[in-house]
């Protein structure tokens, strides 16, 4: 994408105007778009002699613990003797990287609304971002926020600006959200940015090892269990496919936050199965993902029946009903936004692939 040269200069503008107090927030469970972006964008400003100070509301999943400069991060939920809060009072500019909804972030949405004077920037690709910035570089094309970064680097200071580090942290982002650059949004440039980033020495297979092969048993295990409990139906022409997990099940696999990462990817393997929803249980509410392929649009649809939204192809929401209520409305709106209410149990579906 392009960015515009008006904006761009204005954010150069904000960020070349000598130090200023800045805070860089990502959303509510962060995963390696949110962080990885972040830190390579905190990295920058921080060499342009910024005080810089990076902000997640919780705990990150532990197969980010390598990522450089990950140990800097405040985890807000943490913050006993209020000083990342004081942080967040006292900065001159905000950053919102990977997210568009100030109002998501429980107790730091307060903490954000509470500094009245400070610069609000987002630089986000999600739809529909909301009210309440004064800069906004939403980007839905990009196939990640750390890409969007990666451009923006390139535009205001040039790619000698982006050090090994950055360049570690912006393909963490490039790759997650790309599920290993298997998604739609497969661009030139990205693949262009890559190449730049390879160049600066960032070693792609010790990256993909330390993401995607840095498991617990104990996750696997769990694994296993979500996919035979996985059921399926049809709805009209398109094969949907759900995960349910409770809380309780949960527990019996020691889950840690970010276990199930990816599970709502696996249904889509399977040749028939167009859409995929993982229903994750905790305390609170039951936090929904949700997969689909080529043009089914999964984020129209969590937007109409879980107030949620996303991507196209990758979107969210939550529930506050029970995990059987949920499931049930979850069946309901599936049957009725993707199959017109005919299921495959009331009016099979005619194959002449397999006569007899
Ligand atoms: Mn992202």
């Amino acid at each position: 994408m392009k960015i515009g040269t008006d904006k761009a200069n204005k954010l150069r503008e904000l960020i070349d105007s000598g130090p200023r107090r800045i805070v860089i927030v990502t959303h509510t469970n962060p995963d390696g778009d949110a962080i990885g972006s972040s830190l390579a964008w905190g990295e920058l400003l921080e060499s342009k002699g910024h005080d810089v100070t990076c902000v997640v509301p919780n705990r990150y999943p532990s197969f980010l613990d390598w990522m450089p400069g990950i140990e800097q991060l405040k985890i807000f939920k943490y913050d006993e003797d209020g000083s990342t809060a004081q942080k967040i009072s006292e900065a001159e500019i905000i950053f919102c990287l990977d997210f568009n909804q100030i109002t998501r972030l429980e107790r730091l949405s307060d903490a954000i609304k509470d500094n009245e004077t400070a610069q609000v920037v987002l630089i986000d690709h999600h739809l529909n971002p909301s009210a309440g910035f004064d800069l906004i570089f939403s980007y839905p094309d990009s196939s990640s926020t750390s890409f969007l970064v990666y451009e923006l680097i390139e535009q205001l200071e040039g790619t000698t600006a982006i050090t090994k580090r950055m360049g570690e942290n912006l393909y963490v982002g490039m790759m997650t959200d790309t599920g290993n650059f298997a998604f739609s949004n497969l661009t030139p440039e990205l693949f262009r940015a890559v190449a730049s980033l390879v160049e600066k020495g960032v070693d792609v297979a010790a990256i993909h090892s330390n993401v995607y092969n840095s498991f617990t048993e104990d996750r696997l295990r769990l694994l296993g269990f979500a996919l035979n409990k996985m059921e399926t139906f049809r709805a009209g022409d398109v094969g949907v496919a759900y995960i349910a997990l409770k809380e309780s099940e949960l527990r019996r696999f020691r889950f840690q936050p970010g276990d199930s990462e990816g599970f709502v990817n696996f249904p889509l393997t399977v040749r028939t199965l167009d859409v995929s929803a993982s229903f994750i249980e905790n305390k609170k509410f039951i936090r929904i993902s949700l997969r689909s392929r080529g043009d089914v649009d999964v984020s129209k649809f969590a937007n109409k029946y879980f107030d949620g939204g996303g991507h196209k192809n990758a979107s969210g929401g939550k529930s506050f009903m029970s995990m059987a209520e949920t499931i049930a409305h979850f069946r309901r709106s599936a049957l009725e936004y993707f199959g017109e209410g005919v299921s495959v149990e009331s009016s099979p579906r005619q194959t002449t692939e397999f006569p007899g």
